[in-house]
């Protein structure tokens, strides 16, 4: 059970249709692949996807960050002292895609050894989530067609739209198209990436207050410390933090501060282990939670699913788990399936999915 290695191994696959919003745009997942090695043979597995422009990581800091630091410090240590793992991990400040990446490659190496999931080691609340699909940037029509073949596809029925643009008319005018095209029974909701000032953020809420939907994440700037609590208190809607609140003590003040009223919980982030504290945060003090996406592969993805369907707060509302569904490609051996709107969490061992040995060596990029 001792881990023995942990490797961060570089590689990049193309979207065939990029992911566009206001704080940045992905043509390519260029992420690296974290494995933890123990001394009985188990290998795990975790997606690490760098978000310059959320974080400051980048795929050879966490590539850095990972060998250099991570790797020696839990090296050593046995796969069941999670916690002494997550502790030494965090006397370096910053770095928490890299720090999750490794948090997750051990609870998967965790479930393996004991050949149960990691869902089930975490809670084991349900065995499938129902599916929200991101809508990126796009002229509206293009817009509404993404989510027409979303839903004709894979069954999806609730949908968070990418807004933050300038003038917000084009968002308002876009969200109103999906509105139109989809029905009331669709779950509509918005994202502005921090793209809006206050003042926007409030004249593009009320354009929107017909429109049935059922919250906004992340509208204005983390740093608009007063005008984001004034948002969310005029706000007939419930405002969701994701950037503004990527740890428990940052959660805990904006919940507190009144400049939110519900969490997006990213395990790309905080991995396992830290997420389990921020959903018990949460839980406590009343809020409603989302399971994010950190424009994850199918491995980030299984990651998600995997916390979110072992929690009943996690399982209940639609989680954000389709985006690799625009990938050129991946480095799973079996792709995962979205069906009738849900994603059915892997059965196996761990995270219950292997890494295709081939296709890595393909889109590695460190050989
Ligand atoms: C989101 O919820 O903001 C965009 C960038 C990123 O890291 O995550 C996405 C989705
Ligand atoms: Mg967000």
């Amino acid at each position: 059970m001792k881990i023995t290695a942990v490797e961060a191994i570089p590689y990049s696959v193309a979207y065939r249709k990029p992911l566009r919003f206001a704080s940045g745009e992905v043509h390519a997942a260029e992420h690296v692949l974290v494995r933890v090695h123990t001394d009985d043979g188990v290998v795990g597995t975790a997606d690490a996807p760098p978000r310059p422009f959320t974080y400051g990581e980048t795929q050879a800091s966490v590539v850095a960050a990972v060998t250099g630091i991570f790797a020696p410090q839990v090296t050593g240590l046995s796969v069941l002292e999670r916690e002494t793992a997550r502790a030494r991990l965090h006397r370096t400040v910053g770095n928490p895609v890299a720090k999750a990446a490794v948090d997750i490659a051990l609870w998967d190496a965790l479930g393996r050894t004991l050949g149960v999931s990691v869902s089930e080691l975490l809670g084991g609340f349900t065995d499938r989530l129902r599916v929200s699909h991101m809508v990126g940037f796009a002229p509206a029509a293009r817009m509404v067609e993404d989510a027409e073949r979303m839903r004709d596809l894979h069954g999806v029925t609730a949908f968070k739209v990418k807004v933050g643009r300038r003038p917000w008319r084009q968002d308002t005018d876009a969200v109103r198209a999906l509105r139109t095209a989809l029905g009331d029974d669709v779950e509509l909701y918005v994202d502005g990436n921090r793209g809006w000032t206050p003042a926007e953020a409030a004249q593009a809420l009320r354009a929107m207050d017909d429109l049935g939907l059922t919250m906004a994440e992340e509208l204005c700037p983390a740093d608009d410390v007063l005008g984001r609590r004034w948002l969310t208190q005029q706000a007939t809607i419930p405002q969701f933090a994701d950037e503004s609140a990527t740890t428990p003590a940052e959660i805990t003040r904006e919940l507190l501060a009144g400049a939110a009223n519900g969490i997006s919980i990213k395990t790309a982030r905080t991995g396992f282990t830290t997420s389990q504290r921020v959903l018990g945060l949460c839980e406590g003090l009343g809020v409603e939670v989302v399971m994010g996406n950190q424009i994850d592969t199918q491995l980030g993805t299984v990651a998600t699913a995997a916390f979110g369907a072992a929690h009943e707060l996690s399982a209940r509302r639609p989680a954000e788990l389709s985006n690799f569904l625009d990938m050129s490609d991946d480095l799973l051996a079996e792709p995962l399936v979205i069906e009738g709107g849900a994603l059915r969490v892997p059965q196996g061992p761990g995270l219950g999915v292997e890494v295709d040995e081939q296709q890595l060596a393909r889109y590695r990029q460190d050989t």
